[in-house]
């Protein structure tokens, strides 16, 4: 199938949906052999009848103690230059903005950034379980201490520019669900436009997306590593704007779902002089939270496996595929081994499609607390204590634990609570629940651990209400349309934005949720926000505490309007907010906004 083919974006929504579901429909025995999806005339959808994935033995296989970080390499060949390189093999991207701030000159000085290679690669033998076959997965591959590894997570820093240079290797003639293009966004760093993943701006060495110059191997990604506020605040922004744990997927246009689901998913962590990555740090005011080793990121994905134990996608149905199985860092049901100290654990929904309520439980004495510091990106101004965690589609839940309260040899289970029986959203929260991994406290730790997590953590930029009252207020409504997803009754159309913004301005976004169907966890890229008011049915409710800090998904649970005070600094060029239910982003609940120059 040709992807360009899919949808025109010249054509009025009514046809437009009718063309896409038709290209799509005509293809599907090409695309993806295992389709079980049912129609019923045009655009309506039966909900496909697919029998549950094989049973897996649980805990036969163990997560490494500790991740492997990507490794930096010493150069980049051919240098990275402020436009795009095409002649170098690069894609058509646009030249990368404030290039010269930073760098001074169109090509990068020696040292003055740290430098990452990333490539989109198949591999054709990975376990997910011992009782499924080996078989075909996508990653970012990069190089680490433990040797090449699949979607390795980067540590960066504020104030350090990174180039990422991503090789797209994914096989042309793949067989399965899919799109061998790629555009790798990260979640929801301050990042100008032409390095944050836009999904038009997908790429191989064959074909470029609409919004690209031309097809290349590589694309260059440049990440400043900057606060939002350099405007405003000069150096390098406003520190309480800081962002920490982040996330690098691929957003590639009506593809997201099935690449993403393949596999190309990683973490992203930066730190600064607050949360320096180092709980030795004896710098004043460092927060010195249990820092790597004990800094372990957690991702999980929900996936569906055939009779043959092989993982299938149905990329052509709207309501997309609700996995029966939870992979964590890509395994299902691992145990994984800590020692009897604080560890900070990073937990990330990636999605397709389901939700979590994730607890801690002690088969004795039910769900333990812990300490929850961070909500997407952000630290919390001061830690709460928890005993569930509820994750909607590419939320982040920055948490701290602390296995030195268990006797060595106790066993945990991090348990999903929460019931889905359709792609449309949660049901409720049921016991017991789903164990989804389990935590083996083995060892004591090998030095003492002077880690923290102080009473108070990251400071947040106080709202003013003058200021929320002057913004003028855009209203989005995400809804579903002829059997298809929309905002404000469109699709997405990547050619055209629908909102203009000059740089610099804010706004109040209503985002609203008419339907007591379906839940939409709403992503805006680029700056974070804070919810100013949340309610379901027409009646306020309270934000909860965890929600005040600042957030980048803002999950619309079934008749629900929440307002949301943005601001967007710093940088120019193309956005978008979609549906992060992934099936939803793809059939194509998503919209384009630009920040334009004053
Ligand atoms: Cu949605």
């Amino acid at each position: 199938m040709n992807k360009h083919n899919i949808r025109n974006p010249t054509v009025a929504p009514e046809m437009n949906i009718g063309r896409r579901d038709f290209l799509k429909a005509s293809s599907a025995v090409a695309l993806a052999p295992i389709i079980l999806t049912s129609r019923k005339g045009g655009a309506q959808i039966i909900d496909p009848v697919i029998p549950p994935s094989p049973p897996t033995r649980p805990w036969r296989e163990e997560l490494p103690n500790a991740i492997a970080p990507l490794e930096q390499v010493d150069a980049l060949s051919p240098t990275p230059t402020g436009v795009a390189d095409p002649l170098g093999d690069e894609c058509g991207r646009a030249d990368h903005q404030r290039w010269g701030e930073f760098f001074g000159d169109s090509s990068l000085p020696p040292g003055s950034a740290d430098l990452y290679e990333l490539r989109a690669t198949e591999r054709s033998d990975w376990v997910f379980h011992p009782d499924y076959p080996p078989q075909r997965i996508w990653g970012f591959e990069g190089n680490t201490a433990d040797g090449p590894a699949l979607n390795p997570t980067l540590f960066g820093r504020y104030g350090r520019p990174i180039i990422c240079r991503l090789y797209n290797e994914l096989p042309q003639d793949h067989v399965g669900f899919g799109t061998p293009e790629v555009s790798m966004h990260l979640h929801n760093l301050h990042a100008p436009s032409e390095s944050d993943g836009f999904p038009g701006d997908y790429f191989s060495a064959f074909k470029a997306g609409p919004t690209l110059g031309g097809p290349g191997r590589f694309k260059d990604h440049f990440y400043p590593n900057v606060y939002a506020g350099l405007d405003e605040y000069g150096g390098i922004g406003d520190p309480r704007q800081a962002l920490g744990t982040l996330w690098y997927h691929d957003h590639t246009l009506d593809f997201t779902a099935p690449n993403a689901s393949r596999g190309l998913a990683g973490f992203y962590l930066l730190f600064d002089h607050l949360d320096s990555g180092d709980e030795h740090d004896r710098t004043p005011g460092a927060l010195r939270l249990p820092s790597h080793p004990y800094d372990y990121p957690l991702v999980f994905q929900d996936k569906r496996f055939d009779a043959d134990g092989v993982h299938f996608y149905d990329q052509l149905n709207p309501e997309g595929t609700l996995g029966d199985k939870v992979t964590v860092n890509g395994k299902i049901e691992p145990v994984l081994r800590v020692a009897s100290r604080k560890y900070r654990l990073r937990l990330l929904n990636a999605g397709p499609t389901r939700f979590y309520e994730f607890s801690l439980i002690a088969p004795r004495s039910g769900a333990q607390p812990f300490q929850y510091i961070g909500n997407d990106g952000n630290l919390l101004p001061a830690p709460l204590t928890r005993k569930r965690i509820r994750l909607g589609m590419a939320e982040r839940a920055d948490i701290v634990v602390d296995f030195s309260r268990y006797a060595i040899g106790t066993e945990l289970y991090l348990v999903n609570r929460l019931g889905q029986l359709t792609t449309r959203g949660p049901d409720g929260v049921e016991a017991p629940g789903t164990r989804v991994l389990k935590i083996i406290i083995d060892r004591p730790p090998p030095k003492k651990d002077v880690s923290r997590v102080p009473a108070a953590l990251r400071p947040l930029p106080p709202l003013d209400p003058l200021e929320i009252a002057a913004a003028p207020v855009r209203r989005w409504e995400f809804a579903r349309k002829n059997g298809l997803w929309t905002v404000n009754d469109l699709l997405i159309d990547v050619t055209t934005p629908r909102a203009e913004i000059v740089r610099g301005s804010a706004e109040v976004w209503e985002l609203v949720n008419p339907s007591g169907g379906w839940a939409h966890p709403v992503h805006i890229h680029f700056e974070e926000g804070r919810i100013l008011s949340k309610t379901v049915d027409g009646i306020d409710v309270p934000i909860p505490l965890h929600e005040r800090g600042r957030k980048d998904v803002y999950v619309l649970d079934k008749n629900t309007t929440m307002r949301v005070f943005l601001r967007f600094r710093d940088f120019t060029g193309k956005y978008v907010m979609h549906c992060h239910n992934l099936a939803h982003e793809d059939h194509a609940m998503m919209v384009r906004f630009d920040i334009t120059e004053a």
